[in-house]
């Protein structure tokens, strides 16, 4: 018999994907909570507050559709902006009483004969749920470098998200290690406050130039009273079109749109580096796009500033005094800061999770991380994903991809709302092909073209969708139920 049947539902992390369940199951009437580790919404805008934090999407495309926001400063926001456009979104949808904060989800327990997940928290209580919704992010678990000596540095010594404020940084000598985009930004905003800055970069990085402006007062105010105008910036060819290229740039790598990206990145690096022995260390060796592209409108400029000095040297170790090269230069400093990036095969982990049979989440993803789609799970019905494993990275916005994964979860929590099946999980074989055919299209795209990055899993294969975006909206418009098992409701 079918019927609207009661649901409760689980959600794992308020930040930005967390957040858009909340408001989408909200709507719906249905019930929910939302379980939150820290004591503030926001994930990766709450706990990113290193100085030059900036969004590489454009600020009116960083929204989610449904909201758009008149109030943005510039034409890329900073974070602590965005982290205030989150907290405006939750009040606005009266979503904070449904959060439970310092609520650290540390298990989910599926229990097969009841079709219920068992969440259990930090402090040890527990409650029943039928779906749980996974949108604990991706980049939040930091990653400490392996190198000797760390420990023992006399002054502040810490990773970019968990950036300490009383650490020395004006008229401080500071070493900056890592060069992706966290510690480009980085230099791009304390080079000037700086006694000396030294970037510690084991790699160069590829970038891409993109026009910055302010918005001014005036132009808000046109913004609050046509949202068509913000429309105009977010769905238009300059940004959706880019974004559409890129991907085509990435899964073909030989094609027109790659060149294009590689002609302006080369083009721009040679405009704009004057000292000769600098532009050697800052060229990249590997083809633009491998790595995440660094999007900036001032990080050529800003590097060349005299305080800073980037030592492409090996490091031999940490001293109370400062970094040691492996050639014996001893780089004294005041404050260190690790730009090392993050864990990023972790996602709801360290949670331990077990599905069908006592499969736990780290059997599973005993090899690398993977989910059907980049959503759902063998052997883990009623589990959902957001912005899990596999789905599409690059220089767009995410909002835009959990949305899309939305749609596709909504449509088969609906098959459990409307009483059509009691728990929905893909088959291990649909899911097996799905890999297959991932797997090696993956290591054709760009990101597979010999580099080393985060969006790279433990066996070198790139970690993400390997298709055009296009291809990613289309498969998100319905699921294909022949790939999933409906189990039936099983009367009491
Ligand atoms: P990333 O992009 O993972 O960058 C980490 C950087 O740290 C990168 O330059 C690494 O060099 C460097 N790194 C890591 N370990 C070491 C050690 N041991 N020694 C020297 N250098 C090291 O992290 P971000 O935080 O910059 O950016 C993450 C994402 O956040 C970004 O892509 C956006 O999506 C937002 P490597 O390149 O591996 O040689």
């Amino acid at each position: 018999m079918t019927g609207q049947r009661k649901m409760k539902t689980a959600i794992v992390g308020a930040g930005m994907a967390g957040i858009l369940a909340a408001i989408k199951l909200k709507q719906r009437g249905e019930e929910f909570t939302v379980f939150e580790k820290a004591d503030r919404i926001g994930g990766t805008w709450r706990e990113n507050r290193y100085p030059g934090l900036t969004c590489d999407v454009p600020s009116h495309a960083y929204t989610y559709s449904f909201e758009p926001y008149a109030e943005w400063q510039a034409s890329y926001a900073a974070g602590a902006e965005i982290q205030t456009y989150f907290e405006k979104v939750v009040e606005k949808y009266g979503i904070g009483p449904a959060i439970r904060f310092n609520a650290e989800v540390t298990a989910l327990d599926w229990d097969d004969t009841e079709a219920k997940w068992t969440v259990t928290l930090k402090d040890g209580s527990r409650q029943d749920f039928d779906v749980v919704v996974a949108a604990s992010g991706v980049l939040h678990h930091p990653r400490m470098p392996e190198i000797e000596g760390l420990d023992s540095f006399a002054g502040p010594a810490f990773h970019t998200a968990r950036w300490d404020e009383s650490a020395p940084i004006k008229d401080a000598r500071v070493g900056l290690i890592g060069s992706g985009s966290t510690g480009i930004q980085i230099v791009t905003a304390i080079n000037k406050q700086v006694a000396s800055l030294v970037h510690f970069q084991r790699s160069p990085q590829w970038v891409m130039p993109v026009p910055y402006s302010t918005y001014s007062d005036a132009e808000r105010t046109a913004f609050r009273n046509d949202p068509a105008l913000i429309d105009a910036i977010r769905f238009s060819d300059e940004y959706l079109g880019n974004v559409r290229r890129f991907t085509d740039a990435i899964t073909d790598v030989d094609g027109p749109e790659m060149k294009m990206i590689e002609d302006i990145c080369r083009d721009h690096f040679e405009a704009s580096i004057r000292d000769p022995e600098l532009k050697e260390k800052l060229r990249p060796n590997y083809r633009a796009a491998c790595k995440r592209l660094i999007y900036s409108w001032c990080y050529y400029e800003e590097v060349q500033h005299p305080a800073v000095h980037v030592e492409t040297g090996r490091i031999e170790r940490i001293e109370p005094r400062g970094v040691r090269m492996v050639d014996g230069t001893l780089h004294e400093l005041d404050t260190l800061v690790l730009a090392t990036g993050f864990q990023a095969d972790r996602f709801i982990r360290p949670a331990g999770v077990t599905g069908q049979g006592g499969v736990t989440l780290d059997a599973f993803w005993a090899r690398r991380p993977t989910a059907h789609y980049a959503v759902t799970l063998p052997g883990f019905p009623n589990l959902f994903m957001l912005n899990g494993p596999t789905g599409p990275v690059g220089n767009f916005s995410l909002i835009d991809i959990a949305e899309m994964q939305w749609s596709y979860i909504d449509q088969l929590i609906d098959l459990l709302r409307q009483g059509r099946a009691e728990t929905v999980a893909p088959t291990a074989e649909a899911h097996a092909h799905y890999e297959e055919r991932r797997i090696a299209a993956a290591k054709t795209t760009i990101f597979g073209s010999g580099c080393q990055s985060w969006y790279l899993d433990a066996e070198g294969v790139p970690a993400s969708w390997p298709w055009s975006y296009d291809a990613f909206e289309q498969a998100m418009k319905a699921p294909n139920l022949s790939e999933y098992t409906l189990r039936e409701r099983v009367a009491a």
